[in-house]
């Protein structure tokens, strides 16, 4: 397994779309293992392809208490959707930066597994923004994308400085 070094805001690659998965294979899912030992690391409760420089429509998420009931979606599409709800949002490619976002309450999303096979899940609550958060990495929008223009400016000058300071 390997860490994969995460694309950190405001890399221009992070607003690129990803591409539909054709073939669920070995690649994919030693793909997704490193994906998960990355978000594990990090520590994050969900990843999306486009942060590791991946461009295929692969997400995972564990927002369990246990850290330990991994979800893995690939090509996701979310078939239903309902309510509003605006949950404070982080983003392992944007570190210390939280902030709310209109998401929907309630979602079914529809994918397919490390198997191949395709699933529907119903979601609410942290599960469903999180899902909602990492599809829309996969069209090359970040959370932050839906600021003020004035707000985005000011996160990428602090993430800036705060990169100068360490390197
Ligand atoms: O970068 C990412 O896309 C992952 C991101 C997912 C997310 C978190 C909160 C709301 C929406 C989407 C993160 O995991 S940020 C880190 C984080 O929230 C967290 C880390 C450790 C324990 C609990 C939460
Ligand atoms: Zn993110």
């Amino acid at each position: 397994m390997a860490l994969l070094p995460i694309l950190q805001y405001p890399d221009e690659r992070l607003h690129r779309v990803a591409r539909p998965v054709t073939a669920v294979d070995d690649e994919l899912r030693q793909l997704i293992k490193d994906m998960a030992e990355t978000m594990y690391a990090a520590p994050g409760i969900g990843l999306a392809a486009t942060q590791v420089d991946v461009l295929l429509r692969v997400i995972i998420v564990d927002s369990s208490p246990g850290h330990d009931q991994l979800m893995t979606f690939i090509n996701p599409e979310i078939i239903k959707r309902s309510g509003v709800s605006d949950f404070e949002e982080g983003c392992l490619s944007v570190p210390g930066i939280y902030e709310k976002v209109p998401r929907a309450e309630r979602i079914t999303v529809r994918a397919l597994d490390a198997g191949g096979q395709s699933f529907d899940l119903d979601a609410d609550g942290l599960l469903a923004v999180c899902i909602q958060h990492e599809m829309d990495h996969l069209d090359g929008k970040v959370f932050v994308d839906y600021l003020s223009r004035l707000k985005q400016q000011r996160i990428a000058e602090k993430l800036r400085k705060q990169r100068r300071r360490t390197m």
